[in-house]
C-alpha cells in the first residue's frame, strides 16, 4: 500500500463484509494478507426473510463461513455486528479500538426495486444509507485518525445517456460565459442524475464526502462502480461454506445474473421494454481487485475526493438477453418495464484510472458466462420460481411489509 513499506500489515475495515461484493472483498484482502475484520448489522439476512427471498447459492452463517477461512487459509477474519446508521456511538469506539489504516464501505441497502416500493422502504433507504455514510465521516472526523475511507457508489449518480460523450471520471470541466469577459472555467462534480430512491442516496453520499474532504481534509475515494455480475472468487471457491450469495428475486437480483439463472431454470429472460437500457458491467473478481487498487492508491491529504469509473464495459439489456439465449437457447420475454427509464440510450464510460494501474477487465467475452451458468445450473433447485417477477413499480403507492418502525 503506499505510505506503507513493503511487509507491514495494513488493517482495513469492510464495512457491509457479510454481503455479495463485501464478503468476496474481505476474502481477497485477507488473502494478499491485510489484517481485515469484518462489520454488518446483518440487515441483509434480515431483508431476506422480509421478502421470503433467499440467495441461490446456500450461504452459510457469518460464523461459519469465518471458520471455514481459517481452516482454509490459516487467517482469521474478525465480525463486529454494529449498525453503521443507528449506531454512532458504536461506530466511533470502534474506530478507536481497532485503529484501522483504511475502512472499505460497501453497508448501504443497494436494491433501486426495494428503494421503490412504498413510502417506508424509500424512506428506509435514505435513513440507512444517508446516516451510515454521514456517522463514518463524522466518526473518522471526532476519532482524530488518519484513515482512508473507500466507498462504493455508483455509476448510476451519472444518469445513462451521455448523447455520444464518455462520462468522466467524477468530475466535468464546464466554461461559464460573461459578458465582455473571459469565460470562467471551472470542474465541477458531474451534475447527479439518479433514477431511484436508492441511486439518489448515492448522489447525497458525493455531497457529504466533497463537504467533509473540504472541511476536514479527509482522504477519500468513491468508487463509481457499475452492475456486477458472477459470483464466486479464487477464495471463495475455496470451501463450499465460503460461497458468494447470488440474488434473482425481483427486488435484489441484478438483470445479468437474473438472465443466467433464468435461462438456467428455464424461465423466459425478463427483458424490461424494449431492453434499450445500456449499462455498465464488472466481475465480482474484478470489483475485488479494484478495491484492493483503490486502497493501494490512496489520495493525498489535502487532495479532493478521488472519484474512479469501476467497470469493465458497457452492454443494452436486449444485446445481453441475446448473448445468453445464443448460449443457451433460452427465450426473451418483453415486459412492460416497471421502472421510469430511458428504454433506449447509449453509454460511454472513461475508466482510465484503474487501467493505468494495470487492470485488466475480465469481459463478458471470456467465457465467463458459462461458469456463472454453471453456478446457476448447479443450484436451480433452490430456485423459487414465484420470487423472479419484478413487482416494485416506480409509481405512488403505498404497500404493507416494510421494515419495522416506518
Ligand atoms: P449487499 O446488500 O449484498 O451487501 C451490503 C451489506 O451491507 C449487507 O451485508 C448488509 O447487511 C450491510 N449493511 C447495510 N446497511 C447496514 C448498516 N446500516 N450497518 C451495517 N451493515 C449494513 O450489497 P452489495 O451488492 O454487496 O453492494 C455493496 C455496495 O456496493 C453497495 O453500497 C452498493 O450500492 C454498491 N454497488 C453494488 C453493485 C451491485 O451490482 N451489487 C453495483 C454497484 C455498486
Ligand atoms: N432489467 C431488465 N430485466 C430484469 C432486471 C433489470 O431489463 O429482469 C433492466 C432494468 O430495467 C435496468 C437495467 O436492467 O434498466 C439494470 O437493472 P439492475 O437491477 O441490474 O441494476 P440497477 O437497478 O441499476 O442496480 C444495480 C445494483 C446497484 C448498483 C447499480 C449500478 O443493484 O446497487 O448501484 O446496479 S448501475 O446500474 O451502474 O447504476
Amino acid at each position: 500500500m503506499a505510505g506503507f513499506e513493503d511487509g507491514d500489515v495494513v488493517k482495513i475495515l469492510v464495512l457491509g463484509g457479510d454481503g455479495f461484493c463485501g464478503w468476496p472483498t474481505a476474502l481477497h484482502l485477507s488473502a494478499r494478507g491485510d489484517d481485515v475484520v469484518i462489520v454488518d448489522n446483518l440487515s441483509r439476512r434480515a431483508i431476506d426473510r422480509e421478502l421470503g427471498a433467499d440467495s441461490l447459492t446456500p450461504i452459510a452463517t457469518v460464523g461459519d463461513r469465518l471458520t471455514a477461512w481459517h481452516e482454509v487459509s490459516g487467517k482469521d477474519i474478525r465480525f463486529r455486528n454494529v449498525d453503521l446508521a443507528q449506531d454512532y456511538a458504536g461506530v466511533l469506539s470502534m474506530l478507536e479500538a481497532e485503529r484501522p489504516d483504511a475502512v472499505v464501505h460497501f453497508a448501504e441497502q443497494r436494491s433501486a426495486p426495494y428503494s421503490m416500493k412504498d413510502a417506508g422502504h424509500k424512506r428506509y433507504t435514505v435513513d440507512n444509507n444517508v446516516n451510515a455514510t454521514h456517522n463514518l465521516l463524522a466518526a473518522v472526523v471526532e476519532s482524530g485518525q488518519d484513515i482512508h475511507l473507500v466507498h462504493l457508489g455508483t455509476m448510476g449518480v451519472y444518469g445513462y445517456g451521455t448523447a455520444g460523450m464518455a462520462i468522466p471520471e467524477g468530475y466535468l470541466d464546464v466554461e461559464i460565459p460573461r459578458d465582455g469577459a473571459e469565460p470562467v472555467k471551472q470542474q465541477i462534480l458531474y451534475p447527479t442524475n439518479p433514477g431511484s430512491v436508492y441511486h439518489m442516496t448515492k448522489s447525497l453520499d458525493q455531497l457529504l464526502f466533497a463537504y467533509y474532504v473540504k472541511n476536514d481534509q479527509l482522504r477519500v475515494t468513491d468508487l463509481h462502480q457499475g452492475i456486477v455480475w458472477g459470483t464466486n472468487t479464487p477464495e471463495t471457491k475455496l470451501d463450499e461454506r465460503l460461497v458468494n450469495r447470488f440474488d434473482y428475486d425481483g427486488d435484489y437480483g441484478t438483470v445479468l445474473n437474473r438472465f443466467l439463472m433464468q435461462a438456467a431454470v428455464g424461465y423466459p429472460m425478463t427483458v424490461h421494454g424494449t431492453g434499450g437500457q445500456t449499462r455498465a458491467f464488472i466481475h465480482i473478481v474484478d470489483t475485488t481487485k479494484c478495491v484492493a487498487m483503490a486502497l493501494d492508491n490512496p489520495p493525498a491529504t489535502g487532495d479532493r475526493v478521488k472519484i474512479l469509473n469501476q467497470q469493465a464495459e458497457t452492454l443494452r439489456v436486449r444485446d445481453l438477453a441475446k448473448k445468453i439465449a445464443g448460449m443457451t437457447g433460452a427465450e426473451l420475454a418483453l415486459t412492460p418495464d416497471p421502472r421510469k427509464e430511458d428504454l433506449e440510450n447509449d453509454l460511454l464510460v472513461a475508466h482510465d484510472t484503474f487501467l493505468s494501474y494495470g487492470w485488466d477487465p475480465i469481459t463478458l467475452d471470456d467465457g465467463l458466462l458459462l461458469e456463472v451458468t454453471e453456478v446457476a445450473r448447479r443450484y436451480a433447485d433452490r430456485a423459487d420460481r414465484s420470487k423472479i417477477p419484478a413487482r416494485s413499480l416506480w409509481t405512488s403507492k403505498q404497500r404493507p411489509g416494510v421494515p419495522e418502525g416506518y
